[in-house]
């Protein structure tokens, strides 16, 4: 089994998989596309985004596809939650995740006046106010760390390590989640990136 995985070690969605590879326990080879600006990349998938990835010579392209398909061959650890009815749920919320809050992070990043970054903090708040209460009391939104925690992970930790902003300490679950998944992930701080081989 090979697994190259085509990374940029900024980007949100890669961490989200390279997430995944740990947890599954899976070895792989990255291939920066920094380094040669995307053009392998390209040569092998026809298309600029990562993540991306040569999977024992089958080109899978999307974290949320690279994600299901990891866990079809490697079914130990699960990244979903125990049942139809919360699968679909867990389901949701990555693409919630994926789509909603990569939107916030984009305009946060993109503000260029006072008047755009407060509509962004804006934005975020909404945000921060709906996860503050799906974190309430619990430490992952199903039994165990799933898909879920892991997508709106990548998005947080894009937000504080790349972005720079601190998330108001009036949202306690919101905080809490981020140092819960810190340590689940073996991080020394928050700043750090992902790129554990293991979890
Ligand atoms: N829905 C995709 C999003 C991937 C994505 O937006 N990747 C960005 C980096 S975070 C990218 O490679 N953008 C480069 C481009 O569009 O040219 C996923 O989940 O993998």
């Amino acid at each position: 089994m090979s697994i190259k995985l085509f990374n940029s070690q900024a980007s949100m969605f890669c961490e989200k998989v390279r997430v995944v590879l740990a947890l599954k326990n899976a070895p792989y080879e990255v291939i920066d596309v920094r380094k040669d600006e995307r053009k392998s990349l390209i040569e092998y998938t026809g298309q600029r985004k990562v993540p991306s990835m040569n999977y024992n010579g089958e080109c899978v392209i999307d974290s949320t596809v690279i994600s299901a398909r990891l866990e079809k061959d490697y079914p130990a650890n699960t990244i979903y939650p125990e049942g139809t009815t919360n699968k679909g749920l867990c389901l949701a919320l990555e693409d919630w995740s994926d789509e909603v809050l990569i939107h916030a992070n984009h305009a946060i990043r993109r503000a260029d006046t006072q008047e755009a970054r407060q509509k962004a903090e804006a934005e975020w708040n909404t945000h921060f106010n709906t996860l503050d209460q799906m974190y309430a009391g619990r430490k992952f939104l199903f039994e165990r760390m799933t898909l879920a925690d892991i997508s709106i992970f990548s998005q947080l930790h894009y937000l504080y390590t790349t972005v720079k902003y601190e998330i108001p300490a009036k949202y306690k679950n919101v905080n809490a989640f981020l140092e819960n998944m810190r340590q689940t992930l073996k991080l020394k701080t928050l700043a750090d990136s992902f790129d554990a081989p293991s979890l």
